[in-house]
């Protein structure tokens, strides 16, 4: 590692111990920009790293609410404004007990690169609370996020921080937080994204993620002598993102046959029954489990993790960080898979990417591969701005130009740094570029 990004890393891991996540995007994007930084040892007189890795601002705050029994329950509050050089804060809120400073702040820190990535003027953030979705009533779901707006809409706005959903937030939720917004702040703007259509949001933000996911995929392997179509696909999650990269890569001629949730996962030959998942996860808010009732020629087996021993061509993991570790990898790499996206935020640990990348998979990382949901986020914001609405087929097919422009963009990062097919380094350094040129011309701030 060039001795500049090692002793940034060093510092950033002395000054937040405690905080194994941040660590490994850190370690992550601080090896693969080495590459930039010898080049560019101008860089360091103006401490752009060391700028680069403390976030602008972080916010924490109490969240208190009230269950329908009248007792009163007190969560974390949290929003991670990273970086604001080439536009306002962007990216979206967890709501799941397992969050915490170190998992925001790599969030926050992967959606810088991403943002960058989409092409469009967004800066990176991210927000979430520890309160846990699961098993509560609507109104206690509307309670929790009019607590939790009470607090954030000081800090927020359409051309200063436009957060959306992400883990255990979706259109539900965004509802709540945005009504509640506008009667808190008197105005009606495009201060959230991912708002339902009838209330000012976008055609495919929805699909966003997912489609655009596959677009990636399917430009990667197309690029590389392969086809999406005929292939054996196995996804992690049944959620948002699961579900619509499920939707696109079954329409483009591959068969999905496995799907989890953090219990466990269905293996299903002849294929899943997307429709059904959707009415099990989306409307019924069931476990996967449930799925052998209509199916029982489906297995279910407990326990996410072994997801990975299904034999398939094409990996999607859309469910959480780390969630593919390298025994997982070696499993899937010995079982012949040609192509492995990144739905999730870091799903896959940095062993188990070096065993991919090793062993000459096609791997297209997160920040690159995800990039569908916010940049049709961007995409929200301008419409909103213009107050006018795009159709489907408009918002669908810039998404898939956007999606196709990053893979090219990654794939030739990559190759003027001499790492021809290493789309990590070629993304992380693809998605630096402008932020650095920004931070570079703005002086110290
Ligand atoms: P959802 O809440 O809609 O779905 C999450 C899915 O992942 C569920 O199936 C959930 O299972 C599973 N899951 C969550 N936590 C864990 C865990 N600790 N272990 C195993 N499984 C788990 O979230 P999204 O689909 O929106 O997000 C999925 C991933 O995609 C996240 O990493 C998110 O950051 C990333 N992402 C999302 C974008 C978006 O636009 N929504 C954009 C870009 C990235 P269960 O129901 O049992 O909790
Ligand atoms: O991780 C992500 O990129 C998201 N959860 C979407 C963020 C957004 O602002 O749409």
């Amino acid at each position: 590692m060039n001795s500049y990004a090692k002793r940034v890393l060093d510092e950033l891991i002395r000054k937040n111990p405690n905080e194994p996540e941040f660590h490994q995007a850190a370690t992550e994007i601080l090896e693969s920009l080495s590459l930039v930084i010898d080049r560019h040892p101008e860089y360091e007189k103006v401490g752009l790293l060391e700028r680069l890795v403390e976030p602008d601002r972080i916010i924490m705050f109490r969240v208190p609410w009230v269950d329908d029994e009248g007792n009163v329950h007190v969560n974390k509050g949290y929003r991670v404004q990273f970086n604001s050089a080439i536009g306002p804060y962007k990216g979206g809120l967890r709501f799941h007990p397992s969050v915490n400073l170190s998992i925001l702040k790599f969030l926050g820190f992967e959606q810088i690169f991403k943002n960058s990535l989409t092409g469009l003027p967004i800066g990176g953030g991210k927000g979430g609370s520890d309160f846990d979705p699961k098993g509560k009533s609507d109104n206690e779901i509307m309670r929790f996020c009019q607590a939790f707006m009470s607090e954030m809409f000081r800090h927020i706005g359409a051309n200063t921080d436009v957060p959306a959903g992400d883990i255990g937030v979706g259109g539900r939720e965004i509802g709540y937080l945005f009504g509640y917004y506008k009667k808190l702040a008197n105005e009606y703007t495009g201060v959230l994204t991912g708002r339902g259509i009838v209330y000012g949001g976008s055609l495919v933000r929805t699909e966003a993620t997912g489609y655009g996911l596959v677009y990636l995929v399917d430009e990667m392997m197309r690029c590389n002598g392969h086809s999406v179509k005929g292939k054996k696909v196995v996804i992690s999650g049944s959620g948002n993102v699961a579900i619509y990269a499920n939707q696109k890569i079954t329409a483009l001629g591959a068969k999905v046959v496995a799907m989890s949730d953090s219990n466990g996962y269905i293996y299903h030959e002849k294929g899943i029954d997307l429709e059904y998942i959707k009415q099990l996860k989306e409307v019924e808010r069931k476990r996967i489990k449930e799925y052998t009732v209509k199916y029982p020629d489906a297995v279910y087996t407990e326990g996410c993790k072994n997801i990975w021993n299904v034999p398939c061509d094409i990996a999607l993991p859309c469910a959480t960080q780390n969630e593919l570790d390298d025994n997982a990898a070696r499993t899937l790499i010995a079982n012949g898979v040609i192509a492995v996206g990144e739905g999730a935020n870091m799903p896959t640990t940095m062993a188990a990417t070096d065993e991919f990348l090793k062993a000459g998979v096609l791997f297209a990382p997160g920040k690159a591969a995800n990039a569908g949901g916010v940049a049709t986020s961007a995409l929200e914001m301008a419409q909103s701005s213009q107050r006018i609405y795009w159709s489907f087929e408009e918002v669908d097919s810039r998404l898939r130009n956007i999606m196709v422009e990053i893979f090219h963009n990654i794939d030739k990062a990559a190759k003027e740094y001499g790492m021809p097919n290493n789309f990590v380094i070629g993304a992380n350094i693809a998605g630096f570029e402008k932020v650095s040129q920004a931070m570079l011309r703005q002086g110290i701030v």
